[in-house]
């Protein structure tokens, strides 16, 4: 049985440390400190961008910031900045933006990020390509010495018309790449309990806020060779609309680490 901590037990160091969340909450901070009245700003997607969010709809009520109007980079972002009372534009009245602020799922020494795991990359590279400063936060557990090595995906944003063809030609592209595999995102629908009280669910295509499928790279030993490289290389398949590789992208990276804040620049 768990036994409950006493109240007058003294406190545990773990228990000093910031959680993850604190982490990102802390990153976002610091980078809302960059936002100037009358800028036009990318507002990011993820739970560490929805801490810039919220921290500019504040700075918003209380009138230390004015005239401020977003670029969502995704449907999401577009909703959690409505609530926060941030005024919304897009990039075609605004072309040029001041600074954007998201987050990112991997960064590498040289500033390169991989994003898009949570599928808004097409809008958040159009954005933050249009911006004079991308800034980018996130916690320490987002720092890998190469991209792909967290294990996790590299998102290609790809037609649904003829997806698996795509699919194919993105095999073929890294057939022989020890430990790399890829398949088709999907989203769990239906779930429910079965007769016998397991849970059953049926699973679709995870479909973009433009419309598309992704699919998700692995590449077990991060990705090796000439970055820029591959990056056109997936670019020139037809069908593939984007990927989740943002290279010198980042203007800075805001690191939050449990032992202070980091910044670099490019
Ligand atoms: C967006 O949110 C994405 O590009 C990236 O996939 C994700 C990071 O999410 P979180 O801040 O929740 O870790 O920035």
């Amino acid at each position: 049985p768990a036994v409950a901590p006493s109240p007058s037990a003294p406190a545990s160091a773990a228990a000093t440390l910031p959680s993850q969340d604190e982490l990102k909450r802390v990153a976002a901070h610091r980078a809302v400190e960059l936002v100037e009245s009358d800028m036009v700003l990318g507002l990011g997607t993820g739970s560490t961008a929805a801490h810039a969010l919220d921290r500019i709809g504040e700075l918003l009520r209380c009138g230390a910031l004015r005239n401020i109007v977003g670029i969502p980079t995704s449907e999401w972002a577009a909703a959690r900045a409505a609530a926060a009372g941030i005024p919304l534009t897009d990039l075609n009245s605004h072309p040029v933006i001041d600074l954007s602020i998201d987050g990112a799922d991997e960064v590498d020494p040289a500033l390169n990020l991989v994003k898009g795991r949570g599928g808004s990359l097409l809008r958040e590279k159009m954005v933050e390509g249009a911006s004079r400063r991308f800034v980018v936060i996130v916690d320490e557990s987002k720092l890998v010495p190469r991209l792909g090595a967290s294990g996790l995906a590299v998102p290609v944003e790809v037609i649904p018309f003829g997806w698996a063809l795509t699919l194919r030609r993105l095999q073929s592209l890294f057939d022989g790449v020890p430990g790399f595999n890829l398949k088709l995102r999907t989203a769990t629908i239906n779930a429910k309990a079965s007769s016998f009280g397991k849970i059953e669910s049926e699973f679709e295509p995870f479909v973009t806020d433009n419309k598309n499928y992704i699919v998700d790279l692995f590449f077990e030993n991060g990705i090796l060779g000439d970055l820029n490289l591959i990056s056109d290389e997936i670019l020139r398949i037809t069908g593939v609309v984007e990927h989740g590789m943002f290279l010198g992208l980042a203007t800075s990276v805001i690191v939050a680490r449990k032992d202070g804040v980091v910044a670099m620049d490019k």
